[in-house]
């Protein structure tokens, strides 16, 4: 793509390629919730729907690989992608797609969030596409973002302290030559501690834990938020540091929507 087609839009373009949540607070509603309060343009391609609330998921059904294929070529020929990130991927038939060099030519940045199985235990990937993932997948991105139950598929390790956290970090940097943020949310402890490995540093960064009995979706909107602020042109290590503040914002201001307590998206800390 020339440098002229990337900056003729008044706003960054972003593209989220993954699975629709008919609930609205994880996958593809949520990332076009999180780049509308974040002021970027967002883009769509959907690899699957899913039937869900944030209790449950009851059904999950695929896109072929032809419509996923489509999607990503009209979006990139239409639009100049500044950052484009991978969500919920569902098989590897659609990995396969995502990781084609001429179906992705037009995206500079890519920002993989490895999703695999929902915190509720759903299975968000399909197990022959871990391996596609790791292999096809994780080599193209700029950053990738797992939490510590991805991260140890990712890794074959065990994760149960900051000291895993970190050594799974550099494992996954170093071996697929990428950035990685290992998302600590899920150790115990009153602090949340993510790292970040990027080019032989590390990079911890520490927030209260924010006590909600919802936290549906707070993946989606980190690699969402992080796929914003680089698509405004932050550094890698000042786009975590603003995604990791905006979820815990998001968390704090959740909204009583029904039964249900979403993160509140539109209400950005600065
Ligand atoms: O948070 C991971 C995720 C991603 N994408 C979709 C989801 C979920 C979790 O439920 O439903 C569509």
């Amino acid at each position: 793509m020339n440098e002229e087609f990337l900056f003729q839009s008044d706003v960054p373009v972003v593209l989220s390629i993954g699975g629709s949540d008919s609930g609205g607070g994880a996958g593809i509603q949520a990332d076009l919730k999180t780049y509308a309060s974040l002021g970027v343009y967002g883009t769509t391609v959907i690899t699957c729907v899913t039937a869900q609330t944030p209790a449950e998921i009851t059904q999950i059904e695929p896109m072929s690989p032809d419509l996923v294929t489509a999607q990503i070529r009209a979006v990139s020929n239409g639009f100049p992608i500044a950052v484009a990130k991978t969500g919920m991927l569902y098989s590897d038939e659609i990995i396969k797609r995502v990781a084609r060099a001429d179906v992705n030519q037009g995206i500079p940045i890519l920002v993989v969030d490895p999703v695999m199985v929902a915190a509720s235990g759903a299975r968000l990937l399909q197990p022959k596409g871990n391996e596609a993932m790791r292999d096809l997948l994780l080599p193209l991105a700029r950053v990738v973002t797992p939490n510590v139950f991805e991260a140890e598929i990712l890794t074959s390790h065990t994760i149960a302290n900051h000291e895993d956290l970190k050594l799974a970090a550099r494992e996954i940097g170093d071996k697929f030559d990428v950035a990685c943020v290992v998302k600590g949310g899920h150790l115990d402890g009153e602090e949340v501690v993510d790292v970040l490995y990027d080019e032989g540093e590390f990079y911890p960064f520490v927030s209260p834990r924010i006590h909600v009995k919802e936290t549906h979706g707070a993946g989606c909107v980190f690699s969402a938020s992080l796929a914003a602020y680089l698509a405004h042109g932050h550094l890698l290590t000042e786009a975590v540091r603003r995604a990791k503040a905006y979820v815990s914002h998001a968390l704090e201001h959740a909204s009583k929507i029904g039964h249900h307590a979403p993160m509140n998206l539109f209400n950005p800390p600065e």
